[in-house]
């Protein structure tokens, strides 16, 4: 797919502050520091789009950007990162969790994992929270140029092999280094196939087995939000889903 238009639209504090539901979106999450907007400056194939920083839990916001005129592309803050103020985080975290369970036009949600770690606990459960509410998600392992090939191998099969349980087939996954521009072409194909697939009824059924229900992990997005008037929308707009 050609990007032909890649506009930042706004910093969302909140779901409620977001622009509204007319385009599909496509949201990044991971831990702090996985590669979140620097992945989305690739795909967008403008380098200074999002920000980028050497700091852990430098996305703070919702941040939103326009594609084409017709997709979106949404930043979301980083989970994990233990350094940010106990009253910000819980702010941040129940913003992206409302964002992540209430948004109807999010067709996937990119979750990141740095392919130079063996499998994190905290990436664990948040995968796992995210199957429980069935948000439709592919799994996008990170900054593949800063290990060596079977490193990064060891840690995928590791990954896949830890989460293979909950599954009755697992979620497809993306490998990517936005240093060495690989993996564009695979995930904005995602993209495309879903933008033109366009929306559909149901809402996302979720592939956890129903004994694995889970409650929100410690650092990822928190439930216990207020009821708001998007509550009503409880149907997610679910593409083909080719993945
Ligand atoms: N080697 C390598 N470094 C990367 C890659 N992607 C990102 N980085 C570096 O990792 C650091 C964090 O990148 P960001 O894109 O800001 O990460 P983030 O997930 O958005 O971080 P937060 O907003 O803090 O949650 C920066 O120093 C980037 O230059 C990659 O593909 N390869
Ligand atoms: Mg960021």
């Amino acid at each position: 797919m050609n990007i032909s238009s890649a506009i930042f639209d706004r910093s969302a504090p909140d779901l409620d502050s977001c622009p509204d539901e007319s385009l599909p979106e496509f949201a990044f999450i991971g831990r702090s520091n996985v590669g979140k907007s620097s992945l989305l400056n690739m795909l967008a194939g403008k380098s200074g789009l999002a920000r980028v920083s050497t700091t852990p839990g430098f996305t703070k916001m919702i941040n939103i950007f326009t594609m084409n005129k017709t997709w979106r592309l949404v930043d979301l803050p980083g989970y994990g990162y233990a350094h940010v103020a106990r009253e910000d985080k819980s702010k941040f975290n129940r913003a992206v969790d409302e964002y992540l369970q209430h948004r109807p036009n999010l067709c996937c949600v990119f979750a990141l994992i740095d392919s130079g770690l063996p499998p994190q606990k905290i990436d664990l459960e948040f995968v796992k929270w995210l199957t429980s509410k069935s948000v439709p998600f592919v799994l996008v392992f990170t900054k593949t140029d800063a290990a060596k090939p079977a490193k990064v191998q060891a840690n995928i099969d590791a990954f896949t092999e830890c989460i293979s349980g909950w599954f009755e087939k697992l979620p497809t996954f993306f490998t990517c280094s936005a240093t060495a521009k690989h993996g564009r072409r695979e995930l904005l194909a995602v993209i495309e196939e879903t933008v033109n697939a366009g929306p559909e009824e149901t809402a996302a059924e979720s592939e956890l087995h129903p004994q694995d229900d889970v409650e929100s992990p410690g650092d990822s997005p928190t439930t216990g939000r207020k009821s708001t008037s998007r509550d009503t929308r409880v149907k997610r707009t679910n593409p083909a889903r080719p993945w």
